[in-house]
């Protein structure tokens, strides 16, 4: 199996954590930017976005259609609750994650490396992730993951976002502080010491550094 991902791609984070999770052996290329945009990725991907599963002969992206890809074809451990309503809340939460905190985070992200940051009206930039940071927090009561005791396709969604969250509203100068967001802290202090986060994070807090 091959993941086509980024370390610092926070969409990427979910299907290596899920990969990791279900004990799955798969390489991760070293990749370019420039090469989502190649021929050859673009034959597989035509979004031209990582992450990208090649399973065999079968070919996959968008993260959390990987994921579920992973959890049907792997089904052990299993990574989605039984009950249907659980089920329906982890998917609501990665669903919240890839459509509406994702991007946001994303916005920050090449804002900053681009020079945009602290330019006039970008500041409403900052303002909406706290917002969804409010929204996140109104949703959650994590024990000690999101959906209770089993570590879900959701929990794996978020982990490297929570990196982010912080990093990036700091750079940005408004902080989404701990105390903004204490339910998700909480979940955070429980989710990064699983081996499957912890080194995924730190693949993550390296290739920012480096
Ligand atoms: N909805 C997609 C988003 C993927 C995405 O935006 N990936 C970024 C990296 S974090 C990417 O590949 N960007 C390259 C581009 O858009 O050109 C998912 O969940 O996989």
């Amino acid at each position: 199996m091959k993941l086509y991902q980024f370390p610092v791609s926070h969409y990427s984070a979910k299907a290596h954590i899920v990969l990791l999770e279900k004990g799955l052996t798969f390489e991760a290329p070293p990749l370019t930017w420039a090469y989502l945009k190649s021929p050859e990725f673009l034959a597989m991907n035509p979004l031209g976005k990582v992450p990208f599963l090649q399973d065999g002969d079968f070919g996959i992206g968008e993260s959390e259609v990987i994921a579920e890809y992973l959890e049907e074809r792997y089904p052990s451990p299993a990574m989605l609750p039984a009950v249907t309503e659980a089920r329906a809340r982890s998917r609501w939460l990665s669903r919240f994650h890839d459509l509406y905190l994702g991007p946001q985070l994303s916005t920050l992200y090449f804002a900053l490396s681009d020079g945009r940051a602290g330019q006039p009206g970008f500041e409403v930039e900052v303002d909406r992730l706290h917002e969804l940071i409010t929204m996140l927090e109104a949703q959650i009561d994590p024990s000690p993951y999101f959906l209770g005791s089993q570590f879900t396709l959701a929990d794996a969604s978020y982990a490297v976002s929570y990196l982010y969250i912080g990093m990036l509203s700091s750079a940005h100068g408004k902080p989404v502080t701990r105390e903004a967001m204490p339910r998700l802290a909480s979940w955070f202090d429980a989710v990064k010491t699983r081996p499957s986060v912890s080194a995924v994070l730190a693949a993550t807090e390296a290739a920012l550094a480096g």
